[in-house]
């Protein structure tokens, strides 16, 4: 075998964020800037040679260049056996599938989620531990120590290999499967939802449906489910083919970059259900006719409903949020009597609860849900389990999340972004209203006491590990809520996350109010708090969702 050191030096840029290292596309094709991530994923493991290791991604512009690059690096790295994805496409939530089922010892996903793509757009590079989950902070932090002092990469001689057709060769000493993107992911999927009824319900003529795979990863992961399996009539899926610009869309679910399905379920003879998910798969967007189920809200009504599906049907033992995700889950988990657990932002905070056995669904607002099945936030696992609900129940989903919320209460929640904002600005913001925290308490604003007011720590319950300064939460005594944090997944400067929260108990008649008429007097609140205005330089936000 041919193998070749090759001489490098270190950026000073290869620290993961939120999820994974993120960069724009012209970044990752500096010379050895790929190479020297991948190649410090390696130096930061022990016990992984001669162990199977899965790799694929959301199709984005380099995610074939990249692949072929990281084969000959895994060859020469002595992996014993790669898992790739046909095309080299793997969604997240199947990467971490396969991971599972194959007991391997971890994944490198690329995919910049939501991120837009093309050569201009952005890529990036996920690793994954044995457990299908994203590596944890010390794994990360470990890469991170190791791209700093990188000295040279392995790789070996040798030509690209077919990725298109299913086949088994050998890179030297390694042996590559091309495997089907689909198969395993699609039977984990028939094990925990009922099909048979599901697709009863689909084809009674009683119900009908859209999903917009918006050119990203989901496209025929949701054909060979909804049409194929589950008997959704074909065109089903709109947008299904994955494209490496995504069709020159953003691939994030929410309402204003999946307008095309917004506009569909909230037009004339709108179908029944909607849904989308983002580029690599594990977010979701679900929308009734007329009507949108906030990614906060989503998480309460499957926990609440949960036992309707064969999967979960003998109860939940916890769940989790991320820390700005609404508290409208823990109200579910109190009436169940089970723990809520409240963590950073980030899907790798819920790994050791999913491990333990503690929780079993998790969430966040950032439309992510998943559970206990994989490691990962599951974009169409969310989509099958509303279905299973559908079927069941019989209502409409306005139906459903409206008795949801008298049961209780609605916990009115938006989050308004400020994008690509000058970091010493954004810095500065944050720094402002740290600086205020320990005078807050006590304080009123308008009709509104300050109860709380901190920069958000976390313990691990599990292994004791601390994560601090995870954004400046500001709570008042009615059980109302604003939080500040910065973005760990963009590219362009800075994201300002500002998160609004009001609580209105079960009482039916308050549940109409348009969300930011309900918010409004948080949103006044956290512009005198914060000034905004000024750091940013923006009168509005660039995203509301
Ligand atoms: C990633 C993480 C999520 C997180 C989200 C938002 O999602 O996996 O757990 O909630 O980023 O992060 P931020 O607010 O820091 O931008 P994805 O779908 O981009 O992988």
């Amino acid at each position: 075998m041919n193998v070749h050191t090759v001489s490098t030096q270190p950026f000073s840029d290869q620290k993961p964020g939120t999820s994974g290292l993120r960069k724009q596309v012209p970044v990752f094709q500096q010379r050895h800037y790929l190479e020297n991530f991948i190649q410090s994923i390696f130096n930061s493991l022990d016990d992984y040679r001669g162990k199977t290791l899965v790799l694929g991604g959301d199709g984005r512009y380099y995610n074939r260049t990249a692949i072929q690059t990281i084969l000959k690096m895994a060859a020469a790295n002595g992996v014993g056996r790669v898992l790739v994805g046909l095309g080299g496409i793997l969604s997240t939530p199947a990467a971490s599938c396969l991971i599972r089922k194959n007991q391997a010892f971890g994944g490198i996903i690329l995919s910049a989620s939501h991120n837009p793509g093309g050569p201009e757009g952005d890529f990036g590079v996920k690793f994954n531990t044995s457990n299908g989950g994203p590596a944890p902070e010390k794994v990360t932090s470990a890469i991170y120590e190791a791209s700093k002092t990188i000295e040279g990469y392995q790789i070996i001689e040798a030509s690209d290999i077919d990725l298109d057709t299913l086949s088994i060769v050998q890179l030297g000493e390694t042996t590559v499967e091309v495997i089907d993107s689909v198969a395993d992911y699609a039977d984990l999927m028939q094990s925990l939802f009922d099909f048979d009824r599901i697709r009863d319900f689909m084809t009674s003529g009683k119900f009908r449906m859209s999903f917009d795979a918006l050119h990203a990863v989901t496209g025929p992961y949701a054909k060979a489910l909804l049409e194929d399996r589950l008997g959704a009539r074909e065109g089903t899926v709109q947008n299904g083919i994955p494209l490496e610009d995504f069709g020159g869309g953003h691939p994030d679910p929410n309402l204003v970059y999946a307008h095309d399905l917004v506009e569909l379920l909230f037009g004339d003879n709108a179908p029944d259900f909607g849904a989308a998910s983002d580029g690599d798969g594990d977010r979701n967007m679900i929308l009734g006719r007329n009507f949108f189920v906030t990614p906060s809200d989503s998480l309460a009504v499957l926990a609440a409903n949960a036992t309707l599906v064969p999967g979960y049907k003998d109860g939940l033992a916890g769940v989790a949020r991320s820390m700005p995700t609404s508290a409208a889950v823990d109200r579910v988990a109190e009436k169940l009597g089970i723990d809520c657990y409240e963590t950073p932002t980030g899907w790798k905070f819920f790994g050791n609860l999913l491990d333990v056995g503690k929780a079993t669904l998790c969430g966040e607002e950032s439309f992510g849900t998943g559970s206990n099945h994989v490691r990962e936030k599951d974009g169409l696992w969310a989509v099958l389990f509303w279905l299973n609900i559908l079927a069941v129940r019989e209502q409409s989903v306005e139906d459903i999340v409206r008795e949801h919320w008298k049961t209780y209460g609605r916990n009115y929640y938006s989050r308004h972004d400020y994008e690509a904002v000058d970091k010493d600005s954004a810095t500065a913001l944050m720094e402002n209203l740290r600086s205020q925290l320990d005078s807050m308490p006590g304080q009123t604003f308008g009709n509104y006491e300050v109860k709380y007011a901190d920069d958000f720590s976390y313990t691990d319950p599990v292994d004791g590990s601390v994560s601090k300064n995870q954004g400046v939460r500001i709570g008042f005594t009615d059980g109302s809520r604003i939080v500040f944090r910065l973005s760990g997944t963009g590219t362009q400067g800075a994201t300002l996350r500002l998160y609004l929260e009001s609580y209105e108990p079960d009482d039916a008649s308050q549940h109409d109010t348009d969300t930011q008429t309900a918010l409004a007097d948080f949103i006044q609140i956290a512009e005198d708090v914060a000034q905004i205005r000024k750091h940013t330089g923006m009168d509005k936000p660039t995203v509301i969702t």
